[in-house]
């Protein structure tokens, strides 16, 4: 339990910058601890405003507390692997989720095509193979796509999404309360009215990626299939795990930092398509 809340700690001081001593600072003796002792984004491209509609390299690395790029991420089955390149336009209206391949010498690269102007706030999480580090931490960036920008307003909460012809119907089973695990039933349903069949994509049957009005706080849990492994999302001394029930029924774990009106993006794929399915939900601090 101590461990954990100190494991959160630890997510918190990387993605900001460390510059304080963490607790033990009271020592006169002890080392400042400057800002090259974190882990950071690297080399990070684009470095000019991208346009929509068109392509972008989206490049960058990711630098250790030693100077050295990260090389190494973990593997295996789950959804918990490699790094995760997130962006959602600042209204929550957009989300783009991508797995960037990495190179032998740890530079991760990948065309990104931004689908609107306006603000993105660019989450990379990730995953490193040394799990002593902590299982994942998140380092932040902010693109500006060229244009005029319009937001949109976020949708009443809860309610049936319909995508590609697949109807999705959520409902909240109990309250939503911040850092506490809870619940949302999604209830799928394909075109022919018959349960849909969900395929595995990216070591999940869904990927639940939340982010909160206004601040952009992200989080992000996983729907597996019965048996899989690693794919437990953590916070704080709270865990939280999905599963589908039934064929085309998902209990979606929601676990997040901060009350507040959050976006779920739910994302899974049926028949070979990715869908990207969003719903918004109110989260009781
Ligand atoms: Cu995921």
């Amino acid at each position: 339990m101590h461990r954990r809340t100190l494991l959160l700690l630890g997510s918190v001081l990387l993605a900001a910058t460390v510059l304080t001593g963490c607790g033990g600072s009271s020592s006169p003796s002890f080392p400042t601890i400057g800002a090259a002792k974190t882990y950071e984004v690297a080399d990070f491209t684009p470095t000019v405003i991208p346009t929509a509609g068109k392509p972008t390299t989206v490049s960058f690395g990711i630098q250790q507390p030693d100077g050295t790029l990260m090389t190494k991420f973990k593997k295996g089955p789950g959804p918990h692997t490699g790094v995760h390149l997130i962006f959602v336009r600042s209204d929550l209206g957009y989300l783009i989720h991508l797995h960037p391949p990495v190179g032998a010498d740890g530079k991760l690269s990948i065309p990104v095509t931004f689908p609107a102007p306006g603000k993105y706030r660019v989450v990379i999480d990730v995953y490193p193979a040394d799990a002593t580090i902590q299982p994942n931490f998140q380092l932040f960036r902010t693109i500006t796509v060229r244009g005029a920008y319009s937001p949109m307003a976020l949708p009443a909460p809860g309610g049936t999404v319909t995508v590609s012809g697949y109807r999705f119907a959520m409902s909240i089973t109990g309250n939503l309360k911040a850092i506490q695990a809870g619940y949302l039933k999604i209830t799928v349903t394909a075109p022919d009215g018959k349960p849909a069949a969900i395929q595995p994509w990216l070591g999940a049957l869904a990927h639940a990626i939340f982010f909160r009005k206004g601040s952009l706080d992200y989080f992000h849990t996983h729907v597996c299939a019965p048996g899989a492994q690693g794919c437990t999302s953590i916070l704080g001394g709270a865990n939280v795990t999905g599963k589908q029930t039934t064929p085309g029924v998902l209990d979606v774990g929601v676990l997040v930092p901060a009350g507040g009106t959050w976006r779920l993006f739910l994302q899974c794929q049926i028949n070979g398509r990715v869908l990207t399915v969003p719903f918004t939900i109110p989260v009781a601090s």
